[in-house]
């Protein structure tokens, strides 16, 4: 019988942590996603589809999906008690748990559903997940608000023709893929590497006419050098094919969102952590995306990520 290798088996080995804790915390983000990827499977033939009738912090309509999947989030780790505090998209407020430093090591943000616009029409949605270690000084609050450099593990989960979930914790890039037959995300690929160069360019050009100096002429360069143009509009799946294939994706600042769109602390950073661990890069037009210090824990930034080629050519082009 072939042996498999599991991700909590998996990342047991590739964190600097004693005893079993990691692999049970990484137990409550799996169970919780295939929980979603079971609801969404089978969301054409329940009453899942569409909107749940209310507003998220963001001011965006929670799809019935985004409730479902930010609760089962919630429900599979509060009972972890390494869990110190969880951080969710959907959710004002992180959860915060009444638990010593000595158990509660860990806080966990999460954007349950990304893409939710895609939901409805069956295109490729997503988890993203980044867990930090409590700080050991400072209040628990201080603690939610770390750079990304201090991300202690970073991965996400795609739900698509398989559901694949990717993850490192600064030792490597690793891609297991959910075995149906068995329940569980076996190993598929260790050691991923972005390409250094690609063919795709990835942006929502509708907002060109107010982009910052730089961007227009930026893509039109690759236009022009022969780059193709692929735009899912789901993070997770345009970041994905950008992680197998190179190229370059751009979330740039324009006019009505003078911030930019992609919110930092659960969709920007851990994607930064992954692309660089793949040998790619991650920018907000005006500096290392890792490095920023997050003020607000629904911080949004400008969000541009991929290969060293397209990118150092991204910070020449912008002048970051
Ligand atoms: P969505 O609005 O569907 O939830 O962060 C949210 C996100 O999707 C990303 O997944 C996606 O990359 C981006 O927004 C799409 O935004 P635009 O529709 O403005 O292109």
């Amino acid at each position: 019988m072939a042996k498999i290798t599991t991700v909590q088996g998996h990342i047991q080995g590739n964190i600097s942590e004693a005893s079993g804790t990691f692999g049970w915390l990484m137990s409550g983000i799996t169970l919780a996603t295939k929980m979603i990827e079971a609801k969404i499977r089978h969301a054409g033939l329940s009453d899942t589809y569409g909107a749940y009738g209310a507003e998220n912090v963001q001011g965006e309509q929670q799809q019935k999906l985004d409730v479902f999947a930010n609760q089962a989030l919630i429900d599979c780790l509060e009972r972890r008690d390494s869990v110190a505090a969880l951080v969710s998209e959907e959710d004002e407020r992180p959860v915060m748990f009444d638990r010593s430093l000595d158990t509660g090591k860990y806080i966990i943000v999460f954007d349950p559903l990304d893409g939710s616009s895609n939901i409805d029409v069956n295109v490729n949605v997503g988890t993203i997940f980044s867990v930090h270690k409590r700080m050991t000084w400072g209040s628990l609050e201080e603690s939610v608000l770390q750079p990304g450099t201090r991300q202690v593990c970073a991965g996400y989960v795609l739900y698509g023709p398989s559901t694949v979930l990717v993850y490192t914790t600064g030792q490597g890039v690793h891609s297991f893929t959910l075995d149906q037959t068995i329940g569980a995300f076996v190993l598929s690929q260790e050691h991923m590497k972005m390409p250094e160069k690609g063919n795709y360019y990835s942006v929502n050009e509708s907002s060109v006419a107010s982009w910052p100096p730089g961007y227009e002429s930026y893509i039109a360069g690759l236009r022009h050098q022969g780059y193709s143009a692929r735009y899912i509009g789901s993070l997770v799946a345009d970041f994905h094919r950008t992680l197998l294939k190179g190229g370059v994706f751009l979330y740039p600042p324009n006019k009505q969102k003078a911030g930019g769109k992609l919110r930092l602390l659960y969709e920007a950073n851990p994607l930064a952590m992954i692309a660089e661990q793949a040998g790619g890069m991650a920018s907000s037009g005006t500096g290392r995306i890792l490095e920023i210090q997050p003020r607000e824990i629904h911080q949004r930034t400008p969000f541009m990520v991929g290969s060293k080629v397209e990118m150092e050519a991204f910070e020449r082009a912008v002048g970051a």
